[in-house]
């Protein structure tokens, strides 16, 4: 796979900046289906089905035993021109069923019926029992070699490019649920290195609900809806989820997580990953270390505010997976540098005083750098959401040589649980000779049979010893790279049902987050715990979370106390002030703006030359412009991408005015209720309300020509981060500026925290 192959938007770019095509062949917005423009009228003369887009086309074309096949991507799709049954034959007519006669009954010998409905009956398969909701994306991953001095594995020596696979998800919610909502997001590779897959199945938070995998049916039964009405969907802000989280203080630090911004991503790019867990590696030389894995976005952690979130819950429930996907057709690559931090392997195997196999606690990045040793570049979008984004099937115990895994209770009850929820989720155990979980390295197990056996295995002789196969297949020797399970010593203890007594701290790590914080993303946090105990019904469970609140921060439990009409309690734990950890802050860094979205509002009367020159410039700074009109079609020469009625601000980055259009004949309530009194303003109402929210969720505003008016009659002219000029491209330049801190973050008032 070629990374640096430069998508289609921004080679056009390139040509549209020498001034080569004119302005109504510059790219459409990404996100057109198919890769060719339909025909008016039905096509009928036969053809080859069409290919699939440019960025599409993985996953490769392996055997079910992982051997290159050499045939083209396409191979793995629809082949011919004509219409088939499942067998290859060709059909006339798939619109009537065989029937007595045209008004007679259906006949049971129509085994195209039969089929066609059949499969379609089946074509379900059970959902995640978490995680549903997700969306994936091929890349490649590039090795710097910085690894290789603490693992022998070989996709992280110097130079080597592993193909990769990622699905990021919500935890909560069903497939179809919003992408926006707050909640832990999942961020698990498949890494399909030359010697075995290797799964990384982390978070968007360093942190977990619990330390031992057998209250993982606890927390998600506490967090999915109710079993009686199945309400809340996708959330966490009802009364279950307090009353066990509040009981259970150990969810307290990754709750507070949840609370903060982590808990409301911008965009799947601006993630961070982790892999949560302690794993140990080893070297060439059998050296071993423990590390823990961190997926650092390019573009930086970045959230969304939480108006912005629900209001996206309801406009673009498909938000993260469209940008996921638009940035890729836009050539936008996603990027992420894979670090480690990385830890002696002592018996105690505690690092600073901090255990290391609980899973609920950090090791902040002050005390134990991130090392970078690799960089994923996401490149290519699913040719088929099911085959790929659904069947995909990631386990911990996906390991390679030089990973190996240690005693964190969590870990260990993961490495039972992925096997066995695909067995069910995807009807047996064959689901690694589906195309998207085939290993790119040779596979000779001897796991035989099953429910859609893929694999026409030769030989007579599945079993070890054996002569008949010749002996085949033999186990690694010494120098032949196996995998080693690493001779760890096992403490002489009494078997218990029981946990380190350094698991008993609940709440230190809470603090440290909580100071950590801005007091912008302190507000936030206030903001989120308010509103969450606020939905929930029980006071009980409120004032026991207010309980839990006061052993973090007096003032988080002050400010939430008076939110939700309750006096604050006094803690009963001791509160020791922590080192703040600037790392776990999101503002105070830069922010580079690709993929980034612009609103651009024009009309007729706008400076269109400007508007044309505005909307190069943001394809050439790798961003995508909307161009926001009173109608669709186009603006002189210019696509309009989005019109008042179909825009809504949370779709944007930053907004730019060329225009203060007149009230469009759609702006009525009648035909537009966010139009509200339209006709009493010069300017449409509904780009008022752009400019509002706009202003609202911190976001950097520009204006040219008519356009200022529309800034004056927004009441926000000469307000921080909105600039005003003579010409476009200056006040786009000003805009960068400020998207570069991503928000205004002025804006946003601070009271108490
Ligand atoms: Fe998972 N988890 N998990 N989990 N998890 C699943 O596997 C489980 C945990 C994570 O995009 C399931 O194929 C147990 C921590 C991700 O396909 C299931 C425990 C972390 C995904 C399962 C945990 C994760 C899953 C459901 C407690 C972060 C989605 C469907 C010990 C480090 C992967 C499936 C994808 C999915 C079990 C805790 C991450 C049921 C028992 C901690 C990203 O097997």
């Amino acid at each position: 796979m070629d990374s640096s192959k430069p998508a289609k938007a921004i080679k056009d770019v390139v040509e549209n900046a020498a001034g080569k095509v004119a302005d109504a062949l510059t790219p459409e917005a990404p996100g057109a289906p198919g890769s060719a423009p339909p025909s008016l009228d039905e096509p009928t003369a036969p053809h080859d089905p069409l290919p699939p887009k440019e960025e599409q086309g993985a996953p490769q074309t392996r055997t079910p035993t992982g051997a290159e096949t050499g045939a083209p991507t396409t191979a793995k799709g629809q082949q011919g021109a004509f219409l088939t049954t499942s067998q290859g034959a060709r059909l006339r007519d798939t619109d009537h069923s065989l029937k007595a006669g045209p008004r007679g009954p259906v006949l049971l010998q129509d085994h195209h019926l039969r089929e066609k409905i059949t499969h379609f009956d089946h074509e379900r398969i059970p959902e995640r029992v978490v995680h549903a909701r997700g969306a994936g994306a091929h890349g490649v991953f590039t090795s710097y070699g910085t690894g290789e001095t603490v693992t022998k594995a070989g996709f992280l020596k110097k130079g080597r490019e592993t193909e990769v696979f990622v699905r990021f998800s919500t935890v909560l919610g069903s497939r179809g649920s919003a992408d926006t909502v707050r909640d832990t997001r999942g961020f698990a590779t498949k890494f399909y290195t030359d010697e075995g897959t290797f799964d990384l199945v982390g978070n968007n938070m360093p942190v977990f609900f619990i330390q031992d995998a057998i209250k993982f049916p606890d927390i998600i039964h506490a967090a999915k809806p109710h079993p009686d009405r199945e309400i809340p969907q996708a959330q966490s802000a009802h009364d279950t989820f307090w009353d066990f989280v509040s009981l259970h203080t150990e969810a307290q630090h990754h709750t507070m997580w949840n609370m903060s911004d982590r808990g409301i991503p911008r965009s799947y790019r601006t993630m961070e990953g982790f892999g949560v867990h302690t794993f140990r590696l080893v070297n060439d030389a059998g050296e071993t270390v423990l590390a823990k894995f961190h997926w650092k976005p390019k573009l930086v952690v970045h959230s969304l505010t939480w108006e912005e979130a629900q209001m996206l819950g309801g406009m673009d429930p498909d938000f993260h997976r469209r940008d996921l996907y638009d940035a890729i057709e836009a050539g936008a690559f996603p990027e992420w540098e894979l670090g480690i931090q990385v830890f002696p392997d002592t018996p105690e195997e505690t690092f600073a005083g901090i255990d290391l196999l609980d899973p609920t606690k950090i090791v902040p990045e002050e005390l134990a750098a991130v090392q970078p040793v690799g960089r994923l570049t996401l490149n290519r979008t699913p040719t088929n959401f099911f085959a790929e984004t659904e069947q995909v099937a990631f386990h911990l115990g996906h390991l390679p040589p030089g990973i190996d895994v240690t005693n964190d209770p969590l870990l260990q009850g993961r490495l039972f649980s992925y096997v066995d929820t695909q067995l069910t989720r995807l009807g047996g155990p064959n689901f690694s000779q589906i195309p998207i979980n085939r290993p790119h390295a040779p596979v000779n197990d001897m796991l035989r049979d099953g429910f859609h056996q893929h694999a026409v295995h030769a030989g007579v002789a599945p079993y070890r010893p054996n002569s008949l196969d010749g002996g085949n297949p033999f186990p690694a020797g010494e120098g032949d790279n196996a995998f080693v399970d690493l001779p760890v010593k096992v403490a002489e203890a009494p078997k218990i049902r029981a946990n380190p007594a350094s698991f008993d701290d609940h709440f230190s790590q809470v603090r440290l987050f909580w100071q950590s914080m801005s007091p912008v993303e302190r507000e936030h946090i206030i903001r989120a715990y308010t509103f969450e105990l606020g939905k929930c019904y029980h006071q009980a469970i409120k004032e026991r979370q207010l309980q839990c609140l006061a052993n973090i921060d007096p003032v988080l439990c002050a400010q939430v106390a008076t939110g939700l009409g309750l006096p604050a309690p006094e803690p009963t734990l001791p509160l020791a002030d922590a080192t703040p950890s600037p790392a776990l802050s999101q503002l105070g860094r830069e922010w580079p703006a690709d993929g980034r979205v612009v609103g651009i509002v024009v009309d007729a009367d706008a400076d269109l030359d400007g508007v044309s020159q505005v909307r190069r410039a943001v394809f050439a700074a790798g961003m995508v412009p909307l161009l926001v009109a009173p109608h669709g079609g186009m603006v002189g020469d210019l696509p309009v991408q989005r019109t008042f009625a179909t825009g809504r601000s949370v779709e944007f980055d930053a907004l730019l005015l060329a225009a203060a259009p007149a009230p469009a004949p759609d702006a009525t309530p009648a035909r537009d209720e966010k139009a509200g009194a339209a006709n009493s303003s010069a300017v449409d109402s509904r780009v008022l309300l752009l400019v509002e929210e706009c202003w609202r969720h911190a976001k950097a505003i520009g204006a040219w020509g008519a356009g200022v008016t529309a800034l004056e009659r927004a009441g926000v002219a000469g307000t921080p981060g909105v600039v005003a000029g003579d010409s476009g491209t200056d006040v786009l330049t000003a805009v960068q500026e400020l998207m570069a801190a991503h928000r205004v973050w002025e804006r946003f008032p601070v009271s108490a925290a």
